[in-house]
């Protein structure tokens, strides 16, 4: 198979029925008060009914922006997935692939054992089926899927390999929640994208976006360019996902006007808590709880890396506001510190051996003509050349492996084994690359005690199972699936690039 084709499309995979397909053309008809296009939900998959889930990993051409068809790849579509709902019980789920490569789904934020997790070790190849019955039981939260094929993840949730969870117990009207989708529970992919000269997107990682992640100049808010999201003039809850391969927002409203926040990546808060600004790293997930009964409708913008509009939105005085006031108890557990003697871990997410590695972008002949051999849609090498300090404080190039304590991700290789039914207390340093790293645990929700040497902020204070290292980050993490030698757990930096390229390593829970 020709890696380099992936977001090619054989003669096959057209015959499978992909064919070309064009994201704005189905919202044609959707065109709102606004005269622009109004920004679609994904298609709701609501698995409750029928206890079934399946999915069809598909190659798509898929145009943006008015250009040219471009090789995409989805769920069920040519690119993206769908809003997939689940709940507590037995769920009989299956991944076909008709793409030309090995793809996965990781349920990222689903507590599962190890051979449920759709991490590496369960690549299922062309053409063929993976199912089991996955018995569910966890906290109601938004959870995302998407591949994670080691050394092709970023390329294909680039090409569009990925899409949300509304993890639900069906208590959100009770909460108080507004729980209409696509109403007044938008669900919010936030993905960046970078378009070469001729105006096509394109995926070619060079040397500096393995260091820095691969960051776009344009937002595509669930696959779509400039779409505006219609809101009625009340509370209205927004399911934000940072997809993006390496890129961290702080969102904030254009007026300023208070995020309320409801819950993290691994459930809701006990109550409501208020913030202008809210950051988001690769990974991440936020439930926030906007109110939109006054003024103009405001803009959700990124203060930082990328000072720009994300989305904008606009009020719609016929759809009546359901949800008017903030509730003020979300039903969630308080957290209580585990009573127990707990063993510490530490673990640093290092380039080239060391955590404080300085690292030096490089427009060398050599660093360059590594990667132009490859062509537009290659996937990020699994070593890297770059630049650092020598020990007499000379620049060399050298190759240098991206990692965890020192070593790069080796499927054969389990870097530790954790006690099933357990807590551990996990301290996790990173830098490198000038780069703070979003540290994933898979099959795992955990607590931060300090970040940085500070108490999280509240909205970090939460069930989480992504957290970005500024500092120390000090976590108690809970084990309660098994994860065996065969299917073990990753954790690894969820800067796509950065992963692909090592840093991650894997544990088995026994
Ligand atoms: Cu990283």
């Amino acid at each position: 198979m020709d890696r380099r084709n992936f977001l090619g499309l054989s003669a096959a995979a057209i015959a499978a029925g992909a064919g070309a397909w064009s994201y704005g053309s189905s919202l044609r008809a959707a065109e709102d008060v606004t005269g622009r296009q109004r920004l679609a939900m994904p298609p709701l998959l609501d698995t409750r009914q029928t206890g079934r889930l399946s999915l069809t990993a598909l190659p798509g051409a898929t145009s943006f922006l008015g250009g040219p068809p471009l090789h995409t790849a989805g769920y069920n579509s040519g690119f993206m997935g769908p809003t997939i709902v689940m709940q507590n019980g037995a769920l009989d789920a299956r991944l076909e692939n008709r793409l030309s490569e090995p793809v996965t789904s990781h349920w990222h934020g689903l507590l599962v054992p190890g051979h449920h997790d759709g991490g590496p070790h369960t690549p299922t190849e062309p053409g063929k089926v993976w199912a089991d019955v996955m018995h569910l039981n966890q906290r109601p939260t938004t959870a995302w899927y998407h591949s994670h094929t080691h050394g092709s993840t970023a390329r294909q949730v680039y090409a569009g390999l990925a899409g949300v969870i509304h993890y639900t117990d069906g208590r959100d009207d009770q909460r108080g929640l507004p729980s209409t989708y696509g109403v007044d529970d938008l669900t919010l992919v936030i993905q960046d994208r970078r378009f070469d000269a001729a105006g096509r997107m394109a995926y070619s990682p060079d040397t500096t976006d393995i260091l820095n992640g691969f960051h776009g100049e344009r937002m595509l808010i669930n696959g779509q360019f400039n779409a505006v999201a219609v809101v009625p003039r009340g509370m209205v809850r927004l399911r934000l996902l940072n997809g993006s391969n390496a890129r961290v927002y702080t969102l904030h409203m254009s007026d300023r006007r208070p995020l309320h926040v409801i819950g993290s990546d691994g459930g809701f808060l006990t109550r409501p808590s208020e913030t202008s600004y809210l950051r988001i790293a690769p990974g991440e997930r936020y439930e926030v709880l906007v109110d939109f009964a006054s003024g103009p409708p405001p803009i959700l913008m990124s203060a930082a890396g990328l000072s720009a509009k994300i989305l904008e939105f606009a009020t719609d005085d016929s759809l009546a506001p359901r949800i008017v006031r903030l509730p003020t108890d979300l039903g969630a557990e308080p957290f209580t510190m585990p009573d127990e003697n707990m063993p510490t871990r530490r673990l640093s997410l290092t380039v080239g051996g060391s955590s404080n590695f300085e690292v030096r972008n490089s427009d060398s002949g050599a660093v360059q003509s590594g990667h132009a051999a490859h062509g537009a849609h290659v996937v990020a090498p699994a070593k890297t050349q770059m630049i650092g300090a020598g020990p007499n404080g000379e620049l060399g190039v050298a190759m240098n492996d991206f990692g965890i304590n020192g070593r790069a991700y080796d499927a054969r290789r389990i870097d530790f084994q954790v006690k099933l039914g357990t807590y551990e207390r996990w301290l996790v340093t990173g830098g490198g690359a000038g780069v703070a790293h979003p540290f994933h645990v898979h099959g795992v929700h955990f607590r931060i005690v300090s970040t940085g040497g500070l108490t999280p902020a509240p909205e970090e204070g939460g069930w989480k199972d992504t957290a970005l290292i500024s500092g120390q980050l000090e976590i108690i993490v809970r084990f309660d699936h098994p994860a065996p030698k065969e299917a073990p757990y990753m954790f690894h930096c969820h800067i796509l690039e950065h992963e692909d390229s090592g840093m991650m390593g894997q544990f088995m829970v026994a």
